[in-house]
């Protein structure tokens, strides 16, 4: 079963990775280069061993489709997951007249006096982005991620490469294509970005009525990040396949540095020690036909049957 897949490659980093640095000063175990495949006819690959919240997901890919860089899109659907890197800018801002916020992400974990003090003043800045349409556009933005690489390219010469419609347009026009690429990773905003695409690049397929895809990932978070990126691909080669009159085939993963951070190791343990209930399956509005008219509730899982939540600190 898919998976498996992910189970053994947790499994495997944890008996066989090397312990290894990292940038957040947390330390993991790491393993370089690592393959999954998941059949996307066999069930929609969302983890059972553990709850993962979907509409998280969801809320986020279809804001890539959408072009989207600023966190509003995402905070109307109440989806904080980029919030850290837009509030960390404004803190360190002069428009920002509150307490002193000097390197939340390690304070907030040790002192807990501080951890309310932060998240009232998060919970403050999100409100204001969803209600303030000139300071979510100010301090909002992201620059230029994953929104802006595969719908907005920019070109040297000025204009711009929707690169989303034009693999869209060669899966419909000339299916047997190798050419069929999405790159997020732009050497030139790699420098001046606060986290450079993780999701770097992904190529189609065709064959036999249908669509795969594989995704090459530079950097795989294993407990916290891979889940929520198995679930995202899946969910666009779904969408993509919709489109263009085909079957999703194989999700097929690719992960250069997979790592587990040494605070989740319990974690996947316990996850480890669960056995997996039967897959889910996706629903799409059958009446939506590009992806680009999607929204939340034309996209939805069904029959998840999943343990618990398992808890774990992000690294940043
Ligand atoms: N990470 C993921 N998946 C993602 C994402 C981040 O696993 O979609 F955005 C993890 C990988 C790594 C960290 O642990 O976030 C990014 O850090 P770095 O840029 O140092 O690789």
């Amino acid at each position: 079963p898919n998976e498996e897949q992910y189970l053994k490659l947790a499994s495997y980093v944890l008996h066989h990775g090397h312990k290894k640095a990292d940038r957040t000063g947390t330390g993991t175990i790491s393993t370089f280069g690592y393959q999954m495949r998941f059949d996307l006819s066999k069930g929609f690959p969302l983890l059972t061993t553990k709850f993962v919240p979907f509409r998280l997901i969801k809320s986020e890919l279809l804001w890539f489709i959408h072009g989207g860089t600023n966190i509003r899109y995402l905070l109307q659907r109440n989806n904080h997951i980029w919030v850290e890197w837009p509030f960390k800018r404004y803190v360190e801002s002069d428009a920002y007249q509150g307490p002193d916020m000097t390197n939340f992400e390690k304070r907030r974990l040790t002192d807990p006096d501080f951890r309310k003090v932060y998240l009232h003043q998060k919970h403050l800045f999100c409100r204001r982005i969803i209600d303030d349409k000139a300071f979510a556009k100010k301090w909002g933005t992201l620059g230029n991620v994953y929104g802006a690489q595969w719908r907005h390219w920019q070109k040297r010469n000025g204009g711009q490469i929707d690169q989303l419609k034009w693999v869209i347009n060669k899966v419909r026009k000339t299916p047997f294509s190798r050419r069929m690429i999405v790159s997020a990773w732009n050497p030139e905003d790699v420098p001046s970005m606060a986290l450079p695409p993780c999701h770097t690049l992904w190529q189609l397929y065709v064959n036999d009525g249908k669509l795969s895809c594989q995704l090459y990932q530079r950097s795989g978070d294993i407990f916290l990040g891979v889940p929520f990126n198995i679930a995202s691909y899946a969910l666009l080669t779904s969408l993509i396949a919709k489109e263009c009159g085909l079957k999703p085939g194989y999700f097929i993963h690719d992960l250069g540095d997979a790592h587990i951070y040494l605070n989740h190791i319990s974690q996947i343990r316990e996850q480890l020690n669960r056995k997996p209930y039967k897959a889910p399956t996706l629903w799409l509005n059958p009446k939506k036909r590009s992806i680009f008219d999607y929204d939340m509730d034309d996209i939805k899982i069904e029959n998840y049957h999943h343990h618990s939540k398992i808890r774990g600190a992000v690294a940043i």
